[in-house]
């Protein structure tokens, strides 16, 4: 309800701000309105936005204004989303997984094991390939700018440890809402729960799911090592950040000021990925010293689960469209030939 209030303030603040005449003046700075989910000032996704904005006010020399709602207080990555759609905020970087339903191509990255080195990675996303795929929400009033880092998924229970992907059967484990998602645990023999973030540390905490799986930085950030036993390092799919700007607002913005606005969510993805590569290994650590097990599995184990998986690729091909489907397939097949 709070959420609700909240929006439909900032709603308010834009009619009114639309028909006040300081709207036309030039001085009067650009506000963006940063919305954000993860349940912590600490999580690299965070301290990325505390730089963002320090950066972007410093080198417009403070044409644009940064306003952070980044707790969680407008809600989760899907009604982020929705308010940088309609306006209520300019700004947000949702997983890809969550943003499917604004558009079938972001099905692309969460291909299960399709992503497996963190360079190669960034490499697709920074180049063609990747950046014809933030085109294509355009014509959803959403201007994709970068991609940011969520990171590799790994997968947490409080049952077992895994070792094999017959454990995996009958675990009551929470998804992310998104189709793909779910068929992938599916197809292994686990019982797929679709639930948002932020219920799941309560979710775990009652029991009415036993395991999820998420980046080792945002489980560890979220404390879910005091729910969870049990860490297996699965890295099934790489879960990147796509950074979303309200498009009319960028649209726009004088063109030096899309520049420089440019330039700095650029810096900011370098600082972003540095953070979130560190975050991941120091999360590990911490995990452990909590007393979390943790399982590496066999290569054989991890084809096994990949096998399984395999029958979602053909599945999405015509959905997430032909040619980004083979366009992305041939640039990742081509690193694991080097
Ligand atoms: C998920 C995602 C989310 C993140 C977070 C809100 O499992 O990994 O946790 O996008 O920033 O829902």
């Amino acid at each position: 309800m709070r959420k609700v209030i909240i929006l439909a303030f900032l709603m308010f603040v834009i009619i009114v701000a639309g028909c006040s005449p300081s709207a036309v003046d030039d001085e009067e700075p650009y506000v963006i309105r940063v919305g954000g989910g993860t349940s912590s000032p600490e999580h690299s996704l965070s301290k990325t936005w505390a730089f963002f904005k320090e950066r972007l006010e410093e080198e417009s020399d403070g044409r644009f204004q940064v306003e952070l709602f980044i707790s969680g207080e407008l809600g989760g990555d899907r009604e982020l989303t929705e308010a940088v759609q309609f306006g209520a905020i300019e700004l947000t970087a949702p997983s890809t997984g969550a943003v499917t339903g604004f558009n079938q191509a972001f099905n692309i990255f969460d291909l299960p094991f399709l992503f497996s080195d963190r360079e190669q990675t960034y490499e697709i996303l920074d180049g063609e390939n990747g950046q014809h795929v933030l085109e294509t929400l355009d014509d959803k009033n959403l201007k994709g700018l970068a991609y940011f880092e969520n990171g590799f998924r790994n997968l947490t229970n409080s049952v077992q440890p895994i070792e094999s992907v017959d454990d995996v059967k009958n675990l009551s484990i929470r998804t992310m809402e998104n189709s793909m998602h779910i068929e992938a645990w599916q197809s292994v023999g686990a019982n797929p729960t679709p639930m948002s973030f932020e219920e799941l540390y309560t979710a775990l905490q009652q029991g009415t799911i036993n395991g999820q799986e998420n980046p080792m930085g945002l489980m560890n950030i979220s404390r879910f090592y005091e729910v969870q036993d049990y860490l297996t390092l699965t890295n099934h799919i790489y879960s990147p950040y796509v950074v979303l700007m309200n498009k009319p607002f960028y649209d726009e913005l004088p063109p030096d000021l899309q520049e420089v606005l440019q330039e700095v969510i650029t810096e900011a993805q370098t600082y972003n990925r540095e953070l979130a590569t560190q975050e991941d290994v120091d999360a590990l650590e911490v995990m452990k010293e909590q007393g979390v097990q943790v399982t590496e599995l066999e290569q054989s184990e991890l084809d096994r689960f990949q096998e399984a998986m395999t029958p979602i690729y053909e599945e999405y091909r015509e959905m997430i469209g032909p040619d980004i489907y083979d366009a992305f397939l041939e640039e990742t097949q081509s690193y694991s030939d080097d």
